[in-house]
C-alpha cells in the first residue's frame, strides 16, 4: 500500500469516498446493519459523484464498515413517505454502466437491497461469512431494485426462483458455486475488494455486467411447483407475483422486466399484508426489549442446562438446547420413562436424518450432548435447570422444592408451567430471585415462540441471561407477567371457551375450524385442543376451578370436559372433537350427539345454521379483548408483544399481523358495538362480553393508542 496515494475517508457521512492509487473506495457507515436508509442512498449518490470526479482512477470498491455490508432496505421506511426507490435504482443503473471494474467486498449480511446493491457492481468477493439473500417475500413484497432481473441472469432462472420464492440466503461457498460470487477470501472487506480489484485491472479483463448476461432458463417444471406452492399460501400474493417477475426476466430484455417488477412492488408495497409483515419484524426485535432493563444488564452464563421431567415437553426443550451446542441433563422417575423420554428424541433426530435434513453424524453429536440420570445431584453443576414435569401445582411444589436444594448458588430455575402460579412455584425454591416461567410450546424443538414469565422476585439479570439465551437456541422471547395462562393461554381461553359453545349451540366442530382456517389460522381450535390434548385442556380448566378462578357457570367448556370424562383426548386416543384416521381429522357423528345432550342438560337452544361471520366473531372478538385486558393489567409491556405471542406460539396468520394489529384494522369501536350485541342476545351474567377498558376508552379513534 502506497500511504503517500492513500487518501482517508473524511469519516463524516454514512459513504465515504477515498482513494488507495488507482482504486476509488466507497465505505458505507450506517450502523447497525448498514441498511440503506434516505440519507444513505443520498450518501451514496454523493460519494459516486465524488468517484466520478476524480480523474485517473481506474477500479472502485464498495464496501461495508462494521459487522456488515448492507442488511437491506431499511425496513421503517417503507411506510410514508417511502423508500426513495427511483433514486436508489438510478444509482445502481450508473454503477452498473461504469466503464471501469465496480467491486462489492462483502461480509456479513448481504440482504434484499444489500444483495441489489451488490449485484449492479460488475464483481463480487465475499468473506467466508457472507450470507446473500432476497428475503423480500417475508416481508410482503417482492425485490424492487432490479434484484428480480439480475439474479436470474447471474445464477439461472431455477435457482432464483427458489431463492426468491423463499427468502433463503446461501453462504459464501454455495453462492460461489451458482456463479452469485466470484471469489471467497479471507480478511477484512476493504483489503479484499482492493486485492479483487487488482487482480482485475492486472487481468485485463473489460467489467462483466450482470445485466447484459442472457438467464438460463427454468424448466417449466420449477415454475410449476412454485406456483402450486404459492396457490397453497392466498395470503402471500407476494409469491405469485416473485414467479411472474422471474418469468419476466427469462422471457423480455432487462428494461421491460424491470418494468414488470416496478409495478408488482409498488402494488404490493403499502398492501395490509406487507404493512403486518413489517409490523411484526419490529415487534420481535422490540419484545427482547425490557422497560427499565438496560441493555448492558450484567447476563449469567449459561453452559449447560438440566431439565426434570423427559416427556414430550422435556424432551422437546432438551431438543432445543442440543441443537443450539448447549450440553443437557435430563432426569426423569424411573428408567423406563427416561428411556423411552430418550428413544423418542432419538427417533425424532432419526426422522430428520430419513428427510435428508441431519446427517447420522450430527444426530450422534446432538445425542452425544445429552445426559439421562434417575439423580437430582446430575442438576447440581447445571447452570439453568428446567422443570417440565406434570401439569399439577402439587407436584410441581414438589419439584421446584427439590431443586431450590439441588441447584447451585447463582443457578436459574425456570418452570415450564403454562397456567400456574410462577410466584409461588418460586417460592418453594427457596430462591425466586433466581426463578422465572420457561413457557416453549408444543413441539419445543419446532415453535419459535418462548414465553419468559417474569416473577415478582425475578432478578433484572436473570431475566436478559434467559432472553439473550433464547435467541441462541432460535426462539423468540416475549416476556409476560403472572396471571393465568400467562399471555397466550390467557386468551386461548376465551377463544376455547367460544369455540365450546358454538358447538353446543348448533355448530359443528369442522365448521368452526373451517371459519378461522378460512382467515389464515393454521389450526382452528379443535383440531388444535385434539392435537394438544384435550385432557391437557381439561385438567388446566379443572383445576382453575378448583382455585376459583372459572366463573360460576355450569356450561364453561362443558364439551372439553365431557370429552375428556370418556377419555376423548385428541389425536393420542384416534378420538376427540374429531375421530382421527391416522393423522386426518374426521367429522365425528357422536361428537354432534355429544354436544345435543349437553345443550339439553345446560338449557341451550340448539341452532341448525351458524353463520362463519358469526364464528370468527364470536372466536376473535374475546380473544382481541382480553389481549387488551391482558395489556391493560400490565402483563404484557406492549400490543406488538401479543401480536408475536399468537403468530409464533398458535399459528396466527403472519399476514394479518397479530390478534391486536388486525384489531386495528377491524376498527375498535366496530369490536366494541359486536360485543354489546352479542352482550344483548347471548346474556352477559358472566362478563364475558364486557368490554376491556381500552376498547371502550378508544372512543371515537380507530386505532389502539397503546404501548408499553
Ligand atoms: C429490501 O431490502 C427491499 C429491497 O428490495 C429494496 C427495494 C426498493 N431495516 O435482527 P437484529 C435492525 S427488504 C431496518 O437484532 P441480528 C433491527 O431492527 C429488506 N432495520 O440482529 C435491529 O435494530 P435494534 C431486506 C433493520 O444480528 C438491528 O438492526 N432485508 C434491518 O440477529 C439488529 O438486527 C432483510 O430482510 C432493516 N433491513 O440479525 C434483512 N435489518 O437493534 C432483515 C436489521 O434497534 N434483517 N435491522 O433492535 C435481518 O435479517 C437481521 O436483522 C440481520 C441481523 C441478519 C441483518
Amino acid at each position: 500500500m502506497h500511504q503517500s496515494h492513500m487518501q482517508q475517508p473524511a469519516q463524516t457521512s454514512l459513504a465515504n469516498f477515498s482513494h488507495d492509487g488507482r482504486i476509488g473506495l466507497i465505505e458505507i457507515d450506517n450502523p447497525p446493519v448498514n441498511a440503506l436508509s434516505v440519507p444513505l442512498v443520498q450518501a451514496l449518490i454523493a460519494a459516486l459523484n465524488d468517484f466520478e470526479a476524480v480523474a485517473g482512477l481506474e477500479a472502485l470498491v464498495l464496501y461495508g464498515a462494521g459487522r456488515t455490508w448492507v442488511a437491506g432496505a431499511d425496513i421503517a421506511t417503507f411506510d410514508d413517505p417511502g423508500f426513495p426507490v427511483a433514486e436508489f435504482k438510478a444509482f445502481l443503473t450508473r454503477l452498473d454502466a461504469q466503464q471501469c471494474h465496480v467491486v462489492a467486498a462483502l461480509h456479513g449480511a448481504v440482504l434484499g437491497g444489500g444483495l441489489e446493491l451488490a449485484m449492479a457492481c460488475h464483481h463480487r468477493v465475499a468473506q467466508p461469512n457472507t450470507r446473500l439473500g432476497l428475503p423480500e417475500v417475508t416481508f410482503g413484497i417482492v425485490p424492487g431494485a432490479q434484484g428480480t432481473q439480475r439474479l436470474p441472469r447471474l445464477v439461472g432462472a431455477e435457482l432464483a426462483l427458489d431463492m426468491i420464492t423463499s427468502g433463503r440466503a446461501l453462504d459464501a461457498t454455495q453462492a460461489q458455486a451458482a456463479g452469485l460470487v466470484d471469489a471467497v477470501a479471507e480478511g477484512d472487506a476493504r483489503s479484499i475488494g482492493l486485492a479483487a480489484a487488482e487482480a482485475l485491472l492486472a487481468s485485463g479483463a473489460a467489467p462483466r455486467r450482470a445485466s447484459a448476461l442472457a438467464v438460463q432458463p427454468a424448466p417449466e417444471t420449477a415454475f410449476a411447483k412454485a406456483e402450486a406452492a404459492a396457490a397453497k399460501k392466498p395470503g402471500w400474493p407476494q409469491l405469485a407475483t416473485a414467479i411472474r417477475c422471474v418469468r419476466a426476466a427469462q422471457d423480455l430484455p432487462f428494461a421491460q422486466g424491470e418494468q414488470v417488477e416496478a409495478d408488482a412492488f409498488a402494488a404490493l408495497v403499502n398492501a395490509s399484508s406487507a404493512k403486518a409483515l413489517r409490523h411484526l419484524f419490529f415487534a420481535e426485535r422490540e419484545a427482547a426489549k425490557i422497560p427499565g432493563l438496560p441493555r448492558d444488564t450484567a447476563r449469567r452464563p449459561i453452559r449447560s442446562v438440566g431439565i426434570v421431567g423427559s416427556g414430550t415437553m422435556g424432551g422437546g426443550i432438551a431438543m432445543a438446547f442440543v441443537n443450539g451446542g448447549i450440553p443437557v441433563s435430563l432426569i426423569d422417575v424411573s428408567n423406563e420413562a427416561l428411556q423411552r423420554g430418550l428413544g423418542l428424541i432419538r427417533g425424532n433426530y432419526e426422522a430428520s436424518v430419513a428427510k435428508g435434513r441431519l446427517t447420522a453424524e450430527q444426530v450422534e453429536q446432538r445425542m452425544g450432548l445429552l445426559q439421562g440420570s434417575l439423580d437430582y445431584q446430575a442438576l447440581a453443576d447445571c447452570d439453568l435447570i428446567i422443570e417440565a414435569v406434570f401439569e399439577d401445582l402439587q407436584l410441581k411444589t414438589e419439584v421446584c422444592t427439590r431443586l431450590g436444594a439441588v441447584a447451585k448458588p447463582g443457578a436459574i430455575i425456570a418452570t415450564n408451567t403454562s397456567t400456574l402460579d410462577v410466584d409461588r412455584l418460586a417460592q418453594a425454591t427457596g430462591c425466586p430471585a433466581d426463578v422465572l416461567g420457561m413457557h416453549f410450546f408444543s413441539p419445543a424443538n419446532v415453535m419459535r415462540l418462548l414465553e419468559v414469565v417474569r416473577g415478582a422476585a425475578t432478578a433484572p439479570e436473570v431475566l436478559a441471561t434467559v432472553l439473550k439465551l433464547a435467541g441462541a437456541i432460535g426462539k423468540v422471547p416475549v416476556v409476560s407477567g403472572v396471571c393465568y395462562g400467562f399471555i397466550g393461554n390467557r386468551m386461548a381461553e376465551v377463544y376455547m371457551r367460544e369455540a365450546d359453545s358454538l358447538i353446543l349451540e348448533g355448530a359443528e366442530p369442522a365448521q368452526v375450524d373451517a371459519a378461522v382456517e378460512a382467515l389464515g389460522m393454521a389450526m382452528g381450535p379443535c383440531r388444535m385442543l385434539d392435537m394438544a390434548g384435550v385432557d391437557v385442556g381439561a385438567r388446566t380448566v379443572i383445576e382453575y376451578r378448583k382455585i376459583g378462578g372459572l366463573p360460576d357457570d355450569p356450561s364453561y367448556r362443558a364439551l372439553a370436559l365431557e370429552l375428556f370424562e370418556l377419555g376423548r383426548f385428541g389425536q393420542k386416543t384416534a378420538a376427540g372433537f374429531y375421530r382421527y384416521d391416522g393423522r386426518k381429522a374426521l367429522p365425528d357423528p357422536q361428537v354432534t350427539e355429544i354436544a345435543k345432550a349437553l345443550a339439553e342438560r345446560h338449557g341451550i337452544a340448539r341452532r341448525s345454521h351458524i353463520e362463519p361471520g358469526e364464528i370468527v366473531e364470536r372466536l376473535l372478538y374475546p380473544l382481541i379483548n382480553e389481549g387488551l385486558k391482558i395489556l391493560d393489567e400490565g402483563i404484557a409491556y406492549r400490543s406488538g408483544d401479543i401480536d408475536v405471542v399468537w403468530v409464533a406460539g398458535y399459528g396466527f396468520p403472519d399476514f394479518r399481523g397479530g390478534p391486536l394489529w388486525m384489531a386495528n384494522e377491524i376498527g375498535l369501536e366496530k369490536i366494541a358495538e359486536r360485543l354489546a350485541h352479542y352482550a344483548a342476545v347471548r346474556g352477559n351474567d358472566h362478563g364475558y362480553w364486557t368490554p376491556a377498558r381500552l376498547l371502550s376508552a378508544a372512543g371515537s379513534t380507530q386505532n389502539i393508542q397503546v404501548q408499553s
